[in-house]
């Protein structure tokens, strides 16, 4: 490599349950969003362009952390190529429009624009089943056949402002989508709890707590896992070694007994608490 690699302004290591990635027009809310419901240090302006990179934030639902990435404008539903990267590694993406703006529907049609000319194709379900469905009905149109399903939820932001309530109805008229939609202020912070809900829905994972013999559980920082996931794999995600020399385990919370014993192929719901035996 040398020393004239190049750093990727766009690539951000993945954290927290999964990576959220904003997408949108300038000046819609994209880093209001990020910085009311994150640390990061955004930089927020009325005037277009404000941010330069990737920043990434951590928000929380509830008590699991949900990353945020706060992105450059899509201008004429175009983008820089290390940011369409960005898009694709994404496990999902928060395509925001602005309720305040005449060019609304503009907006919209450019980030769906902006998607499939790159091959991606935004559909609303964690369900992996139903994107692969989704793959088979378009292998039979040949131009399609290679998009990638993309999980997505379209924003409508500036919910606080004069008459937006109104756009959004006219939005909803003239714009026919699938797409999963959620109406929020990053001023107010109205809707924002309800989009990151949708959010951990869509990145389909489970939470859970990991439990010494003889202590309490941790609540502080649960585990995030794939939706199907066994005690084996929790196992592993502790230490290779615990999975290997895994015997049982108890489970609390959620559809067991409290205090259940299961076996390493048991599969786990959200919230339990599991105690790991080697
Ligand atoms: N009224 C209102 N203004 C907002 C809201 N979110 C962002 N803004 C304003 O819109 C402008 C652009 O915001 P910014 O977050 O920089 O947009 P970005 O270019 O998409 O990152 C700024 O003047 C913000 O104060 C909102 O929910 N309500
Ligand atoms: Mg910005």
């Amino acid at each position: 490599m040398g020393g004239g690699a190049v750093h990727d302004v766009y690539n951000v290591p993945k954290g927290g349950a999964g990576q959220v990635v904003l997408l949108g027009a300038p000046n819609v809310g994209k880093s209001s969003i990020v910085g009311a419901l994150t640390a990061a240090k955004v930089d927020i302006a009325e005037f277009p362009f404000s941010t330069h990179a990737a920043v990434p934030g951590m928000a929380h639902h509830e008590d699991v952390p949900v990353q945020l990435v706060d992105m450059p404008p899509v201008m004429d539903g175009h983008a820089q190529g290390g940011m369409i990267n960005a898009l694709r590694r994404a496990d999902v993406l928060l395509i925001i429009i602005d309720l305040t703006a005449i060019e609304i529907v503009d907006q919209y049609e450019q980030a769906m624009k902006l998607l499939a000319d790159h091959q991606m194709k935004p559909v609303s379900s964690a369900d992996p089943q139903s994107e692969h469905d989704e793959m088979e009905e378009r292998d039979l149109d040949a131009i399609e056949a290679t998009a990638l399903p993309k999980r997505a939820i379209l924003v409508a932001n500036k919910l606080d402002a004069p008459g937006a309530k109104e756009n959004y109805d006219t939005f909803l008229e003239l714009v026919s989508t699938d797409l999963r939609m959620r109406a929020i202020s990053a001023t107010s912070g109205e809707g924002l709890k309800e989009m990151l809900a949708d959010l951990f829905e869509l990145l389909n994972v489970i939470r859970v707590y990991a439990k010494k013999p003889g202590k309490p559980a941790d609540k502080e920082s649960p585990f995030t896992l794939p939706v199907g996931s066994t005690v084996f794999d929790m196992a592993l995600h502790v230490h290779k070694d615990v999975a290997e020399n895994l015997k049982t385990a108890r489970i609390w919370g959620g559809t067991v007994h409290d205090g259940q014993q299961v076996t390493g192929a048991h599969v786990l719901t959200d919230k339990n608490t599991v105690e790991l035996h080697v």
